[in-house]
């Protein structure tokens, strides 16, 4: 759920964004819309929202974060997950330097919590989802190795509220219910450029991906299923968009 380019193109160095809303704005057909408002990250290093972004007269709004987050500056990912913890609140998934984290309980204007989910294996890991894949009714995490292009789905245990996942149990593959269980291979950062999980777009209550292949630049769209990502089904964008820098 990142900015797709357009906060990168006008804010400059670094910016990330939450891309729910702005994917929904550019690509209605897709109906990729939730209601997780735009996160980013100013020049300056502060976090924003962006209640207006896809519109042209965009306002920054600031967001309070927990005390022990870490620092915007080092963000290098995030990710708009809904609510994974079945407070009402929609979360967050992020990567600092090597740590993942997640922040939790965003009302519009701050998050409750920041939990740090593991803090030294995610340089070279990227998040791409996390949403209920197998369809058991707990979220699951879906990432890839960068290193050797590898996906993996770590499949949740959940949480006191139903719909939720204890967030413990995706911390670390061994608390998980059966360990990363490997989906997809091939998926290095040359090969696929930039990957992102989005709501489930054939209506198999799913979540699709969309990946920006490294030979062509062309956006394509996969249909997961539980057990593996697939072969891309159909071309989201077909042109080059390999400069596009926010992407994912
Ligand atoms: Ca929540
Ligand atoms: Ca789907």
């Amino acid at each position: 759920m990142v900015g797709i380019g357009l906060k990168g193109e006008e804010g400059g160095v670094g910016a990330l964004l939450g891309h729910e809303h702005v994917v929904g704005a550019l690509f209605d057909d897709l109906s990729m819309v939730e209601d997780v408002d735009p996160i980013g990250v100013s020049d300056a290093g502060h976090p924003v929202s962006n209640e207006h972004y896809g519109t042209a007269d965009g306002q920054f709004l600031k967001v309070l974060l927990p005390a022990n987050a870490p620092d915007p500056a080092n963000w290098t990912q995030i990710k708009a997950v809904g609510d994974i913890t079945g407070d009402g609140l929609p979360d967050l998934a992020l990567r600092a330097g090597t740590a993942f984290w997640m922040l939790t309980g965003y009302t519009g204007a701050s998050f409750q919590d920041a939990v740090l989910m593991e803090g030294t294996a995610w340089a070279t890991r990227e998040i791409l989802n996390i949403a209920d894949v197998d369809l058991d009714g707990t979220p699951n995490l879906l990432w890839r190795n960068l290193a050797n292009g590898n996906v993996f789905l770590r499949h949740g245990k959940p949480g006191a509220v139903a719909g939720s996942a204890d967030l413990a149990s995706i911390k670390l593959a061994g608390n998980s219910r059966e360990g990363d269980v490997k989906v997809g291979t091939g998926w290095t950062p040359t090969a696929t450029t930039a990957a992102i999980g989005i709501p489930d777009v054939n209506g198999d209550r799913i979540p699709d991906l969309w990946a920006r292949s490294g030979t062509d630049g062309q956006v394509r769209v996969y249909h997961p299923t539980s057990t593996a990502v697939g072969d891309p089904v159909t071309t989201a964008i077909t042109t080059d968009w390999s400069n596009v820098r926010a992407f994912g």
